[in-house]
């Protein structure tokens, strides 16, 4: 594919000087625009390893987020109706034993005690309840086979259509009021707040359809891998129904536990769920509730306003190599570190640092610039990919809606 990489290089050389002379000089920093696609982003050449290092240039200055006052909150005129679990009795039911499979399990046993005497659980109840409860082995499959196994290539696709895309513009429309008081109140980019919902239920159609309180029991007592993850998010979820008075048996989920059209988990529902509505529940089968609730959990990790997520990198020579992790990292490269490993941002980047991220995509290796907003949508999903089909979908939304 390189027939000439001698002047392949040469070009890429003189590009990237002119970039980097743009980035460090600039005062003024234009809007990233739609610079998401991955087109055209060269990969490595490891014929060029012996250039001369850069000496550190200063970062372009970002003024300080501005506090804003919370705006009144405008109700929408009216709602068509997502099936919301109905309220049930704060009181857990005594059901009829069953001889449920798990009981038998002293992990389980253990955690009863443990909720009868830290959180004042009753423990036959308990028992009772647990009695109906059922391992369900398309839950260890699927826990055993995430989306995010999958490369970049095939990851993509299932995010990236145009259905989703044009799904992502009408639920923006239908909500637009809730999403722009949400992305006030909280200091985030609407089209992120709508992207994040569409990656995760493709606004509402696929929202789980699985028990969580048996996806949580399968996977804290027979998923040994994460046992002890799954059984504090039982414990969550446990304490979450009884503060929002709902039988744990009411929700459904995915086969990971999560709800709602944002796929909180148990304690992220408990921790940055919202009442956005202000209809006196938090109810993340709501929209509205959904929307502030996704707008608080990024603006909690820490989203910066006004920063960029990611950019394409010009990549050259092997020195990117020792930059690169296969999990998200939190960036800490300056843009003159990555010029010294000769990597560069192919437009002009609003970011105070990077980091630096290699995905496998269809046209091989894209290299790609991670700020701390593209870090913080990774505390959704520990994962590159999910964050860079948020930040693809959310870029195309934007572009559509010519936004
Ligand atoms: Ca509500």
């Amino acid at each position: 594919m390189q027939a000439s990489k001698g002047s392949a290089y040469l070009i890429g050389a003189l590009g990237w000087v002119m970039v980097l002379s743009a980035c460090t000089t600039a005062t003024t920093i234009p809007e990233a625009g739609t610079s998401s696609h991955a087109k055209g982003v060269p990969a490595a050449d490891p014929l060029v390893s012996s250039l001369p290092p850069r000496l550190p240039r200063p970062l372009v200055p970002i003024p300080a987020r501005p506090k804003q006052p919370n705006p009144p909150y405008p109700r929408p005129p009216s709602l068509p109706s997502l099936p919301i679990p109905e309220p049930l009795q704060p009181q857990l039911p005594v059901l009829p034993v069953q001889g449920g499979h798990y009981l038998s399990y002293p992990a389980l046993q253990t955690f009863i005690g443990r909720m009868q005497q830290v959180h004042g659980f009753d423990a036959g109840q308990l028992q009772s309840l647990f009695a109906t409860v059922q391992r369900n082995e398309e839950i260890i499959a699927k826990a055993s086979k995430p989306a995010e196994a999958k490369p970049w290539l095939q990851y993509r696709p299932i995010f990236i259509t145009e259905d989703r895309i044009q799904s992502g513009m009408a639920f923006w429309q239908q909500y637009a009021n809730s999403v722009e008081a949400a992305a006030q109140q909280y200091g985030i980019d609407p089209a992120y707040i709508v992207a994040i919902i569409g990656v995760e239920t493709f606004y509402g159609r696929n929202t789980g359809n699985y028990s969580v309180l048996q996806a949580l029991t399968t996977l804290a007592f027979d998923f040994p891998k994460r046992a002890d993850f799954y059984q504090k998010e039982l414990e969550q979820y446990l304490l979450l129904t009884r503060e929002e008075q709902v039988q744990p048996l009411a929700w459904q989920g995915s086969y990971a536990g999560a709800m709602g059209l944002g796929q909180f988990i148990s304690s992220s529902y408990r921790q940055y769920a919202q009442d956005f509505d202000q209809d006196g529940r938090r109810n993340l089968w709501d929209p509205e509730d959904a929307i502030g609730s996704v707008a608080n959990y990024l603006a909690r990790h820490g989203w910066q306003a006004g920063e960029d997520v990611a950019v394409p990198a010009y990549v050259s020579g092997q020195g990117y190599a020792r930059l690169l992790s296969e999990k998200p990292v939190k960036p800490n490269l300056s843009l003159s570190a990555l010029s010294i490993q000769w990597v560069a941002p192919v437009n002009n980047f609003r970011a105070r640092q990077a980091s630096l991220i290699l995905l496998d995509g269809a046209a091989g290796s894209e290299f790609w610039l991670g700020g701390d907003n593209f870090y913080v949508i990774t505390r959704y999903n520990h994962s590159n990919k999910y964050a860079m089909a948020v930040h693809q979908l959310a870029q195309a939304i934007r572009q559509q809606m010519g936004r």
